[in-house]
């Protein structure tokens, strides 16, 4: 490791992770009944590299014909193959797909980086280890699905239609066909448009694993091939995951029906820091909350809340530990904050930066250099912003933190449900009881107690409000895919 030249420079030596054996192919077709296929209309939309605007692959766009296809296929596999099979064969399938996620873990972390933009720390620690941990926790299940529901028939859907966003591209669709596939369903996921590499590579995946055909189908698309997927009138059940804007359109879109939904939506989680925390520990977990990744986190802590009398000291340090976070290359080992997902993304975070200094808030960025070609977003923090404005209100879906102070725990509590959203919330304090009293008054799905962004398979994960309804992981997750009577 190179010496700090000066206080906020520290001069790391590149560590690029290697690509030279990840395959990434010119162009992509639909995996509809166990194979590739061209799409109908035989278009193609571009995926790029957002670190160096590169193209990447040419990636199909299924029309409706082709949504029509995929459905066909994965009722055909549920009518026949895997509604018939025994839970136990189930159960070793999906073991198997578990254990090459692992096989090929880095392979999946780098072309999630490539193709999202995420630090490759990120993707290598975080995003694949629990892909396969989904997988496994699964693979446990299925045999076992009248012992997670004792004294209840349980039986599976259907075929369900899967959409998914491109913060998480492939954990989200591990979290959405794994417990499908345990729960005895079959599948059609539509992927992210600006991410949809390591989806394609799972199908790759699924035939390695030798799964029956049609038993998963990945359709890439843009918004309109989710919707054609929505409106599919053979479809048992949609689990999506993505902003509130589209889970309300598709909430509208399935009125009257009997298709079972569930919706995993935006968020604005508090983040409350007491006097008597660890004040270090809390500023690691604040960076750790909203600027790792980008903020591209429905769960960020986007919201920062400081008891007044440690405030001055805390921002400090947080402006201090900012001035050292590294931007840059995603596969570079030591980086912090990697590229911004999209163009369009980046537009919609500057848009709001703004936003909050036309309302007259003070606004710190690090001063990072920033690469010339790519999508980038130093890491911000707006200060003493107030309840009402609109970078304190809406979801960023960056590397934004909006600060507030306050004085007494009811005035922190009442700061922090002021939000449409109740996706998650983290509390800072050396006091259990606080964490208790705090823990059952804030309105979100999850809430961390001196930690903040932990996931596991076996604990679900949701929202209340408008950040969604239904639960992923655990018990809640499996019932979310089931028809459970008596
Ligand atoms: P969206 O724009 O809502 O897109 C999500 C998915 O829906 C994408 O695959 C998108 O396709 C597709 N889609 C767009 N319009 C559709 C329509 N009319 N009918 C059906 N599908 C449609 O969200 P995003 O910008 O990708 O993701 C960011 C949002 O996801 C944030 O609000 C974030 O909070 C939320 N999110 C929530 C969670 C949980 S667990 N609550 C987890 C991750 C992300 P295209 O990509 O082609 O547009």
């Amino acid at each position: 490791m190179a010496k700090a030249k000066k206080d906020n420079d520290w001069n790391l030596a590149p560590a690029p992770e290697s690509t030279g054996h990840v395959k990434i192919d010119k162009k992509y077709d639909l995996f509809i009944g166990g194979k590739f296929v061209p799409p109908t209309a035989k278009k193609y939309f571009e995926t790029v590299n957002p670190a160096t605007e590169k193209i990447l692959s040419q990636v199909a766009e299924a029309g409706q014909k082709d949504v029509d296809k995929a459905v066909k296929a994965a009722r055909k596999a549920y009518d026949t193959v895997w509604s018939k099979m025994p839970p136990v064969e189930r159960s070793k399938y999906i073991f198997r797909i578990a254990r090459l996620i692992q096989e090929r873990a880095r392979e999946f972390a780098i072309i999630e980086s490539i193709d999202g933009g995420k630090p490759i720390r990120e993707s290598r620690d975080v995003d694949v280890p629990l892909a396969a941990a989904h997988f496994f926790y699964h693979a446990g299940w299925a045999d076992k699905l009248n012992y997670a529901f004792p004294n209840a028939e349980v039986s599976s859907l259907g075929v369900v239609g899967q959409i998914i966003p491109w913060n998480f591209p492939l954990l989200m669709a591990a979290w959405k066909i794994a417990p499908a596939l345990a729960c005895g369903n079959t599948v059609v996921l539509k992927p992210a448009e600006t991410t949809p590499l390591t989806a394609l590579k799972l199908a790759e995946l699924f035939m390695d694993a030798g799964l029956p055909d049609g038993v998963v189908n990945i359709i890439t698309g843009a918004g309109s091939t989710g919707q054609a997927l929505v409106e599919h009138s053979d479809i048992d059940k949609i689990a999506f995951t993505g902003s509130t804007q589209v889970g309300k359109m598709i909430k509208r879109s399935l009125a009257g029906k009997s298709t079972r939904l569930t919706l995993e939506l935006g968020g604005k989680a508090a983040n409350i820091i007491f006097e008597d925390s660890a004040i270090d520990q809390a500023v690691e977990g604040v960076v750790n909350g909203i600027y790792f990744n980008q903020g591209h986190v429905c769960c960020a802590g986007s919201r920062l809340f400081v008891e007044e009398s440690i405030s001055s000291e805390f921002i400090r340090k947080l402006k201090h530990r900012m001035d050292h976070l590294i931007l840059g290359d995603p596969l570079d080992k030591n980086t912090d904050i990697g590229a911004i997902n999209s163009e369009g993304q980046l537009n919609t975070i500057q848009s709001y930066l703004e936003a909050g200094e036309k309302d007259g808030f003070e606004m710190y960025q690090s001063n990072v250099a920033v690469p010339k070609k790519g999508f980038w977003c130093r890491p911000t923090l707006f200060t003493h912003v107030s309840q009402s404005s609109v970078i304190s209100k809406e979801e960023i879906f960056g590397p934004v933190l909006a600060m507030q102070t306050f004085r007494t725990i009811d005035e922190v509590i009442d700061k922090a449900n002021n939000t449409p959203y109740g996706l998650s919330a983290g509390v800072w304090t050396d006091k259990g009881s606080k964490i208790f009293n705090l823990t059952t008054k804030l309105k979100a799905g999850v809430v961390w107690a001196n930690t903040f962004n932990k996931f596991d398979p076996t604990s679900p994960f949701g929202g209340y409000k408008e950040s969604g309804f239904g639960r992923e992981g655990g018990l809640h997750g499996l019932s979310a895919y089931l028809k459970i009577t008596g």
